[in-house]
């Protein structure tokens, strides 16, 4: 069928931006679904996500991409190396910033990425909500010259404002084609690994300071029976000190840390589940490159 020309458009749009704008929590928006894993703490996410948003005007791609940021170790020269690495076989960027009208070094380092990468960059404001409508256009000229953009668009990706201009924009840059993925398609992503993720949704949201960023999830089986799904996970900190952290006065960190992980799982499998956790010390492990692959932060994917 070579003279078959789609009416419908399909591409691939990546996320990225500083740590903590908000590129999770715009792609779950989008996609309706929580997927990716969304916290206060800067660098939550690690991995490159991929989801699928697919309707009338066609299916889009979306890659949430770990914030880019000046890395401490070797986690952290991955994690860059993951989100810049998306953006020369996309079709669109959407770089998410803060609405502050301050660009410093972390800004200007990304645009000279996206200067080299010759892809069309819409730039999106995120976090309208907090700040008065006045304050937007400061953010809007501040950016304006660093980079020539295709759009600026203000959004709220937490308060589902601006959603609608931004797919349009969005659909307008992608090229026709068919899908990609058939419209079921949510995510590539595997239910062991989205669990071991709301695992780590919870070290971010209950533990302070260094000592959650230290850490990483295996799921050591993941099984599902009748009754429902029998999870066992083992939680690897840096330290000997950031174990007793962890664990808690009489097991009370991590019983809150298990419970609240185990309360979004049933969410997601729609199922009971039983979730049994380790913690585990591996000393440094965020600047050995064997453990970084094992706990699976690999460049292949
Ligand atoms: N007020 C407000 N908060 C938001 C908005 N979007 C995201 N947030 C909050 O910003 C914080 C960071 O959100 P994430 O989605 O995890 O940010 P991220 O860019 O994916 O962060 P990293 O994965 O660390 O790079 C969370 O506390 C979100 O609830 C928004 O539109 N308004
Ligand atoms: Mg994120």
């Amino acid at each position: 069928m070579e003279d078959m020309i789609s009416t419908k458009k399909a591409g691939y749009v990546t996320i990225i931006g500083r740590p903590n704008v908000g590129k999770s929590t715009l792609m779950n928006h989008i996609i309706g679904m929580k997927l990716a894993i969304i916290s206060k703490r800067p660098q939550t996410t690690r991995k490159r996500m991929m989801t699928v948003y697919t309707e009338e005007r066609g299916q889009i791609v979306f890659l949430d991409t770990p914030g880019i940021h000046k890395a401490k170790n070797a986690l952290g020269e991955y994690m860059d190396r993951t989100a810049i690495g998306t953006i020369g076989d996309a079709d669109l960027v959407l770089w998410l910033v803060e609405p502050s009208p301050g660009t410093g070094e972390g800004e200007k380092a990304i645009a000279d990425i996206l200067k080299k990468a010759n892809v069309p960059v819409i730039l999106v404001i995120n976090k309208t909500d907090t700040v008065k409508d006045k304050e937007i256009q400061p953010v809007i000229e501040a950016y304006r010259d660093i980079l020539p953009f295709e759009r600026i668009i203000p959004i709220s990706a937490k308060h589902s404002i601006g959603k609608e201009e931004l797919l349009s924009a969005v659909f307008s840059f992608m090229p026709y084609g068919e899908p990609f993925y058939d419209e079921e398609t949510l995510t590539d992503e595997t239910e062991r690994s989205i669990a071991g993720e709301l695992i780590r949704e919870q070290l971010l949201r209950n533990l302070s300071e260094e000592v959650p960023h230290g850490t990483a999830v295996e799921i050591e089986s993941m099984k599902e029976k009748k009754s429902g799904w029998f999870i066992d996970a083992n939680i690897f900190c840096e330290k000997k000190s950031h174990k007793g952290i962890i664990i808690g006065k009489e097991g009370a960190t991590l019983k809150k840390i298990g419970t609240a992980a185990r309360l979004e799982m049933e969410k997601l499998l729609d199922k009971k589940v039983t979730l049994r956790l380790w913690v585990k010390v591996k000393k440094d492990w965020r600047n050995d490159e064997k453990s970084i692959r094992s706990f699976g932060y690999r460049d292949d994917r």
